[in-house]
């Protein structure tokens, strides 16, 4: 797999440590400032040579800009319009040769955690989640049906401009997979789930985000996923992230101390040919000594050891490394 950060910021820290661990390739998150245009090429360009002078190539976007994807997932008078900047977006990409979107379908509440201090090894501290620490940010509601709704109206409305501009929409997993919060429903919480919601349609360009850990905390058969996706050919982006815990209550830990046999992982990967083109990145690392807690999950110092971890585990599997013995 190719190994990617992912970069906020092109002129920010992580994106210097990316590309001192020997990074090349960027996951990018696009400005949503309400300046920024998804569906300028000049825009995207400028934005482009930031990472390109820092030395980095974005192979993928994540999330799907919010300020187009909420109305969508809610069904909002808006949708159309968001639909129709999107596929603007894609032209763009293809142009620049970008391929792939990471996206979710979380209404009104997105990724969710009650604590960014819960203490894991040796004092590092990660972010957590108990449901009976839960409050509901606002009076949202949302039904199963209307998500299911909206989503297939969403995919069936992008989908054949994904495949001509060949852009790969990666279906990223709800997280916490819980059904419900608040009042919100949720549904991709399990793997019969976003199979449905991937393969309810069938195009090559329609696959998944290998969120590892949502899976495990789902109490879903890891192998038998990657497995199941592999085989399809519709990982087209990996999450490398561990936890311990259920879905109900649990914390993110370094990706040597969770309940998975990371090393076990990466070898099915290859194993069922997720090839090397396929994106990867490191995902939620700890809050380490001396560092403030600034954007729980994606602070700076933490994310050199899991992408130099990381690393290891790719060269060991799917080869690669400098030099010869
Ligand atoms: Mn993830």
């Amino acid at each position: 797999m190719l190994i990617t950060d992912y970069i906020a910021d092109p002129k920010g820290i992580i994106a210097e440590y990316a590309v001192q661990c020997g990074v090349k390739h960027a996951v990018i998150r696009l400005p949503d400032d309400g300046l920024f245009d998804f569906a300028s090429l000049e825009h995207w360009k400028a934005l482009y040579d930031d990472y390109s002078a820092a030395g980095l190539k974005p192979v993928a976007v994540e999330p799907l800009p919010n300020s187009l994807h909420n109305e969508i997932k809610e069904g909002g008078p808006g949708r159309d319009r968001a639909i129709e900047t999107l596929i603007k977006m894609f032209a763009v990409m293809d142009e620049l040769d970008i391929r792939v979107l990471c996206f979710n379908f979380m209404a009104y509440i997105g990724w969710t955690r009650t604590t960014a201090a819960f203490t894991e090894r040796g004092g590092a501290r990660v972010t957590g989640f108990k449901l009976s620490d839960f409050t509901p940010p606002g009076d949202f509601a949302i039904s199963e049906d209307r998500l299911w709704e909206n989503y297939f109206y969403f995919i069936k409305a992008v989908l054949p401009a994904a495949e001509r501009h060949n852009i790969k929409l990666a279906l990223h997993p709800d997280d916490p997979p819980l059904p419900k919060l608040g009042n919100v429903s949720r549904i991709m919480i399990s793997f019969d789930n976003i199979n449905r919601a991937v393969s309810g349609i069938e195009s090559p360009n329609l696959g998944v985000t290998m969120c590892q850990a949502c899976y495990r905390i789902m109490g879903e058969d890891l192998p038998r996923v990657i497995r199941h996706f592999a085989e399809r050919r519709k990982i087209f982006f990996v999450h490398f992230r561990d936890v311990a815990g259920d879905k109900y209550d649990f914390h993110e830990t370094f990706h040597d101390n969770g309940m998975t046999d990371m090393a076990a992982a990466m070898r099915l990967y290859h194993d069922c040919g997720v090839g090397r083109e396929v994106p990867i990145r490191v995902d939620h690392v700890p809050a380490m000594a001396g560092e403030e807690i600034g954007n729980p999950g994606y602070d700076a110092i933490g994310r050199l050891y899991a992408i130099g971890y990381l690393r290891g585990l790719l060269e060991a599997v799917y080869g690669g490394g400098s030099g010869t013995l």
